[in-house]
């Protein structure tokens, strides 16, 4: 429990979800491209490999938003984000011991890439 806890706020964090952030439903035109944008061989159905190209690229989009994120808050460029540099970072503040799973003070990279991990797998 704790666990996905932590790795939803870790995704939270550092990932702009634009399905999140966008307040109005999908409409269909939206629905349509991102049908058409799936149907790579264009045979008007989904299949499972079309359907897996699909979820890795927004996995690949959500990693590089998180990695930006990390460098972003690691102010000083140490690597690791220290509580005061994750005071920039709501979500980070409030769940820093969470997150913190070797209790050292810091998040590492590996931390927040574990927790990061976790999250994928909670979706698959
Ligand atoms: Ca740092
Ligand atoms: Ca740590």
């Amino acid at each position: 429990m704790i666990k996905t806890l932590v790795a939803a706020v870790a995704v939270m964090a550092f990932a702009t979800l634009p399905a999140l952030a966008q307040e109005k439903p999908a409409d269909k035109d939206m629905i349509d491209k991102a049908f058409e944008g799936m149907d790579t061989n264009k045979d008007g159905k989904i299949d499972r490999a079309e359907l897996g190209v699909y979820m890795q690229a927004i996995v690949d989009k959500q990693r590089d938003e998180f990695d930006a994120g990390f460098v972003e808050v690691d102010v000083n460029k140490d690597g690791k984000i220290d509580k005061d540099e994750a005071k920039a970072n709501t979500i980070l503040v409030t769940y820093f011991d969470a997150l913190d799973t070797d209790k050292d003070g810091f998040l590492s990279k590996a931390e927040m890439d574990r927790a990061l991990a976790e999250a994928a797998k909670l979706k698959n």
